[in-house]
């Protein structure tokens, strides 16, 4: 008998017999010998039971549950024993290049909370908008938000752009919690930062204006790391983040930034001075080390892309999220003892065509790959999948881009031995109704593994 579980729990006895069988049958045990956030259900003859030492074990054996139960109500009678392999299981949404609804949030982080993922990462500004509403800042949302129209997407001559109100994104985060799922906010920073500019100027190195861009691509309005106005300003607009995100992680960014302005910046020059710095490089790792000092003496904990590595950070200033680390920083950060979280490009990013990156890549991740030593590998905290939306232009595009792919991150996350390929397609497929449900159009199967 075929069972649909997804992500496959990780040990599981099933029979043949079936059952009737409600969620309001369960009976709900709390059993501290298991693991948090994992759960055991028991369903036989006379009594079904749904054991837990957590709500969110509890939350995962009702998601499973669901998942067991035909049309008709019958579950078959099992046994399931079930606990995720890693801590962090995260998607990551960009709401910068193109905005979605509320609603539309919602429905992925539905989707996602029902396989079992637990981090929401929000990249809520980039070049081409700032996406949330700010009290010490307004202009950051009423001009950031907003770039000219045509192009990249807008149909339309009128101003494309909008952000999240702080009502809507303590809505969201309350969503989250309610599925067990954190959410990470990031303020990308000091490059992506086009839109920050368009509103502040006097934070670039120049203090020239620049336009929100209508254009995907690196651009070179980064913030200045030798004013100390641009410090002052990082560090209040997080206190107002840090007041909307009552989670323990905040993401910075830290990715792709041009370093020429900072090389002809009297104030950059003037900071490398002063603190004795080689290089823009370094300069980075000022930046990064200042921000997330700041961080931490908040009790919060941050988080960067890999290029924060380049700087050659202690471990315990900042985790890292290994996207594009063709230098290895990534896993030699981790085999000195800091955290890190694996986001690689050709195997997680669902903004690539599936040309690019089949089904089949995403499913075939190695985590845990032997350029990662024992301690290494205990440092790995787990997956996350983004999905960037210079492409992305409405909700449709975004789930056929993301669906079923986040199905392999989500089974990679928390089996601790994924199934047979055949198996797990056949597992996702089986998903397309209860997704469609959701107002997510998943991929069709046909384009899964185009070279297959
Ligand atoms: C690189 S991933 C970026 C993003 C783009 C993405 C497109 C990362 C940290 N930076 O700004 O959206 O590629 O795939």
């Amino acid at each position: 008998m075929a069972v649909m579980i997804l992500p496959y729990p990780n040990e599981i006895t099933l029979s043949e017999k079936r059952r009737l069988l409600q969620e309001s049958d369960l009976r709900l045990e709390h059993d501290d010998a298991i693991e948090p956030e994992g759960y055991r259900l028991e369903i036989d003859a006379h009594d079904a039971v749904l054991a837990s030492s957590t709500d969110a074990g509890r939350f995962y054996g009702l998601q499973t549950f669901r998942q067991l139960q035909d049309a008709d109500g019958f579950v078959p009678l099992c046994t399931i024993s079930d606990a995720p392999r890693f801590s962090w299981r995260g998607f990551m949404v960009d709401s910068s290049r193109h905005i979605q609804t509320i609603d539309e949030i919602k429905a992925m982080i539905d989707a996602a909370a029902a396989y079992k993922l637990n981090i929401f990462h929000w990249h809520l500004c980039d070049d081409q908008g700032w996406r949330i509403e700010s009290e010490r800042y307004p202009l950051l949302h009423t001009v950031g938000g907003w770039r000219d129209g045509w192009g990249f997407g807008n149909p339309n001559p009128e101003k494309y752009g909008g952000w999240f109100t702080k009502a809507q994104i303590r809505e969201i985060v309350q969503y989250c919690a309610d599925r067990f799922i954190t959410v990470v906010p990031e303020f990308d920073m000091p490059g992506h930062c086009s839109a920050v500019l368009k509103a502040y100027p006097a934070l670039s190195c120049t203090g020239e204006s620049c336009d929100v861009n209508t254009e995907a691509g690196v651009f070179s309005n980064v913030l200045c790391a030798g004013k100390e106005e641009t410090f002052d300003f990082c560090c209040s607009v997080l206190e107002e983040i840090m007041e909307l995100f009552p989670g323990e992680y905040i993401h910075i960014g830290g990715d792709e930034v041009p370093k020429d302005g900072w090389n002809n910046c009297p104030h950059c020059r003037k900071r490398m001075q002063d603190e004795h710095l080689a290089n823009a490089e370094a300069l980075q790792g000022y930046f990064t080390t200042r921000i997330a000092r700041f961080l931490r003496a908040n009790g919060k904990t941050p988080i960067g892309w890999n290029e924060v590595l380049e700087a050659d950070l202690a471990p315990g200033e900042i985790v890292a999220t290994k996207w594009w680390d063709p230098k290895g920083l990534c896993d030699d950060f981790a085999n000195r003892g800091g955290k890190v979280i694996m986001e690689e490009t050709r195997h997680v990013y669902l903004d690539y065509n599936y040309q690019t990156t089949s089904l089949r890549q995403s499913y075939s991740y190695d985590l845990l790959p032997d350029s990662f030593t024992d301690e290494g590998k205990r440092n790995v905290l787990g997956i996350e999948a983004p999905i960037w939306t210079e492409w992305v232009e409405d909700f449709k595009r975004m789930g056929y881009q993301v669906f079923p792919r986040l199905l392999a991150v989500a089974e990679r996350g928390w089996t601790n031995e994924p199934q047979d390929y055949a198996g797990f397609k056949a597992r996702a497929e089986a998903q397309r109704d209860a997704l469609g449900a959701r107002g997510i159009e998943m991929a069709p199967y046909a384009e899964w593994d185009p070279e297959d």
